[in-house]
């Protein structure tokens, strides 16, 4: 097993759900973290919980990842011990709306496909340099169920999933021959912010699509990241697929109608 002990991980959309989580169980295992994400208030508490927490070194970033000049200049400019990423955990990423993609509102698919896929993109072109001229490294993309499977109205973003699934095998054949390892971590249904954010802000309408089930918890992808990066470095995981146990498939969950 790898220890995260003085690994320094850089979490993207670590303000929320499956970011946070993430954090705080990589900082539990005694990494430095850089911790991603546009609300400053959320990273500056996070930051404070887990220094208190568990004496984690951690440096925030306040950060856009769809703007491309600015994730350029700002990991460019980072102090020089945090330009050593160990781990880039790409997790930032939303949905928004569920309309059938004829009806499909084209501000919520620029932002889907600009955050989803060319932000991933931007994050990891300016990480993954370092990580092949050091020979270590580990890049882990949160993908979804919604990258193999698709369901009504899930037109783009599962497209922007989809995209994640190809840039993740990719990377991995453009590594090889380096100790890089590329996993994709695909989860279904996770009770997080996620459908908040896809519904605009409407809560109650976000709430229902984790009633009469259980689902996952940020906690539970979390402890399948860090099963992911812990394992001896000569062993990859590529892909894991991993739902509640009342989900069968992206339009199947176990729930009253
Ligand atoms: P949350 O809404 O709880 O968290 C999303 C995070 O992404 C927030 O920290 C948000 O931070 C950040 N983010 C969004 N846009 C940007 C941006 N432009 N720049 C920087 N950060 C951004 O949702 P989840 O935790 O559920 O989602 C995390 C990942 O997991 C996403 O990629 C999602 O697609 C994926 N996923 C979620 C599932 C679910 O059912 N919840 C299932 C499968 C995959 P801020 O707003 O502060 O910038
Ligand atoms: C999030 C899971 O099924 O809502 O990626 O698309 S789903």
């Amino acid at each position: 097993m790898q220890s995260l002990k003085n690994q320094r991980v850089c979490v993207t959309g670590a303000s929320s759900g499956i970011g946070t989580a993430c954090a705080v169980e990589c900082a539990r295992a005694g990494a430095s973290l850089l911790l991603i994400a546009r609300r400053a208030e959320r990273l500056r508490s996070l930051a404070e919980d887990l220094a208190s927490r568990f004496g984690s070194d951690v440096h925030t970033l306040v950060l856009d990842v769809r703007d491309r000049k600015k994730v350029e200049a700002s990991f460019a400019s980072l102090p020089p011990p945090w330009r050593t990423i160990d781990i880039l955990i790409n997790n930032a990423g939303l949905s928004r709306g569920l309309e059938p993609l004829h009806e499909g509102k084209i501000d919520d698919w620029d932002e889907m496909i600009d955050t989803n896929v060319k932000g991933l993109l931007y994050v990891s072109r300016s990480v993954i340099p370092g990580m092949v001229e050091r020979n270590k490294g580990h890049v882990i993309n949160i993908g979804s169920i919604a990258g193999h499977q698709t369901y009504p109205g899930g037109n783009v973003y599962s497209a922007s999933k989809f995209a994640v699934v190809a840039l993740s095998r990719s990377l991995k054949m453009d590594l090889l021959g380096t100790a890089v390892r590329v996993t994709n971590v695909e989860p279904g249904l996770v009770e997080t912010e996620f459908s908040e954010v896809r519904f605009h802000g409407d809560t109650a309408r976000a709430s229902k699509v984790y009633e009469g089930y259980k689902p996952l918890s940020a906690e539970d992808v979390a402890d399948i990241v860090l099963f992911c990066a812990t394992r001896p470095p000569h062993v990859n995981l590529l892909e894991v697929l991993v739902v509640p146990t009342d989900q069968a498939s992206a339009t199947m969950v176990n729930k009253p109608t």
